[in-house]
């Protein structure tokens, strides 16, 4: 396995995020893939390490002042062996290509795992919204469209938002493609309702997430009711997730942006879930104006993950929970953490909680929002529209069906689930069968 991860990491230099993705993966499916001699012959592990094709492109916009600048696009059409490319597209200032492909790699398994046929891509640019006006951000998707639509097809690639793309970038993204390629199609998820959009895609990712918590702790004989559950960020997850939270009567007790975090002892509920809304679209990226707001605590430039309570749920960005963090909750008496951004902890930080508490990995726990994805395509596809009901039935179904793949793959002799081993071989498999089938 050393030589194999050497051969990897020589191939990979400097790509750091993405060879912390691919050694967990190996680490985890390489008993089985030792096991079936089939998987060695064809090479498997190490074709499904390579990304079918990356394409990388240049981004000219021009800002409110007239003055023209210059951003690296970027989409990695990661593996479809199972199914079209399918994956967010991210704005931010951190966008590189290591980030993107260990991003398009975790969504391979996530998306074999949803059980819906969809391979994997990312895509995204190193362009910050923070600061940028409406038009500044929507010039700059119009000629990030302009390069990207000629790879796009509703049976070729499918993109979605991620960190930085929502609603209205979706919009702008998908207007441009439209335009250029005089085709009304679903090539695009997360759209508005008016024009194709799912029910419950905005709320998907945040949901399923709570949903998935709720299947680990319905398997110990507890209930997500009276929980108290710390989140970090405030965009798109945080605010699906906390919504649900509520539902289903657990207390969501912190918030967090780049610049420091949120305690609210009462939980966050009603107009200020609202709010989160209205934060986002401020494009300024900060959580302070709502500790002003509701009259809150706020811990500048600190992470939450220092405040007691039962199940932290990172839902950010990629390693924002490290050693230190996952110590600090485990000590404070947190029995689960759960990851709802893409590798939300560092490997030390997932050993370690996986160890003493329970961990569940990000492939897992944040799969309903590209599962939903997958429903709003096969939607536009029969041009329908499925109720909130069926979504959020079919979405709990899904989840459920995810949970029970993780614990019949991960569960040793003794009975004790390893969700992230689970998780990675359950995932792998159908990938791996799909592409020898295929002989890719
Ligand atoms: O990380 C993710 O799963 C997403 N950003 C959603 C991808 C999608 O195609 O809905």
């Amino acid at each position: 396995m050393k030589k194999f991860l050497d051969k990897i990491k020589e191939k990979n230099k400097e790509e750091d995020e993405f060879i912390q993705a691919v050694e967990e993966v190996v680490e985890n499916v390489w008993d089985y893939y030792l096991e079936n001699p089939i998987y060695q012959k064809h090479n498997i592990l190490e074709a499904i390490i390579e990304p079918e094709r990356v394409i990388i492109f240049r981004v000219p916009w021009v800002d409110d002042q007239g003055k023209m600048h210059i951003n690296r696009g970027y989409r990695v059409e990661y593996n479809s062996a199972i199914g079209p490319y399918k994956g967010g597209i991210r704005f931010h200032a951190s966008v590189k290509l290591s980030n993107l492909k260990f991003l398009g790699f975790e969504q391979t398994f996530k998306n074999s795992l949803t059980s819906l046929p969809m391979g994997g891509a990312k895509g995204g640019a190193d362009f910050s919204p923070r600061g940028k006006s409406d038009n500044e951000i929507m010039r700059f998707c119009h000629s990030f469209m302009q390069e990207l639509y000629r790879h796009l097809g509703e049976n070729t690639d499918i993109p979605a938002g991620d960190i930085g793309v929502g609603a209205r970038e979706i919009g702008y993204l998908f207007g441009m493609y439209k335009k250029l390629k005089n085709d009304f199609t679903g090539v695009f998820t997360g759209k508005a309702r008016e024009y194709g959009g799912s029910q419950i895609r905005p709320e998907a990712t945040g949901y399923g997430a709570i949903y998935f918590i709720n299947e680990i702790l319905a398997r110990k004989g507890q209930a997500i009711k009276g929980k108290k559950i710390a989140i970090s960020g405030f965009g798109n997850v945080a605010w699906g997730a906390a919504k649900k939270a509520n539902h289903l009567g657990a207390k969501v007790i912190t918030l967090s942006g780049p610049d420091g975090y949120i305690y609210d002892k009462e939980g966050v509920s009603g107009e200020k879930i609202d709010y989160m809304l209205t934060l986002r679209n401020t494009n300024l990226d900060i959580v302070e104006p709502y500790a002003k707001q509701f009259n809150l605590p706020f811990f500048k430039g600190e992470k939450p993950w220092k405040e007691k309570c039962d199940i932290a749920l990172p839902s950010a960005i990629q390693n924002e929970l490290n050693r230190e963090d996952a110590e600090c909750l485990i000590k404070n008496g947190c029995s689960i953490i759960a990851e709802a951004s893409n590798m939300g902890c560092t490997a030390e930080a997932a050993k370690i909680a996986a160890k003493e508490i329970i961990f569940a990995p990000g492939k897992a726990v944040n799969a309903g929002g590209v599962a939903v994805s997958g429903l709003e395509m096969s939607q536009n596809s029969m041009r329908i529209d499925w109720t909130r009901n069926e979504i959020e039935e079919k979405l709990k179904t899904i989840m459920k069906n995810i949970h029970n793949s993780c614990v019949k793959f991960g569960t040793d002799l003794n009975g004790n689930t390893d969700y992230v081993k689970g998780a990675n071989i359950a995932g792998f498999v159908k990938v791996a069968e799909a592409m020898i089938a295929q002989k890719e």
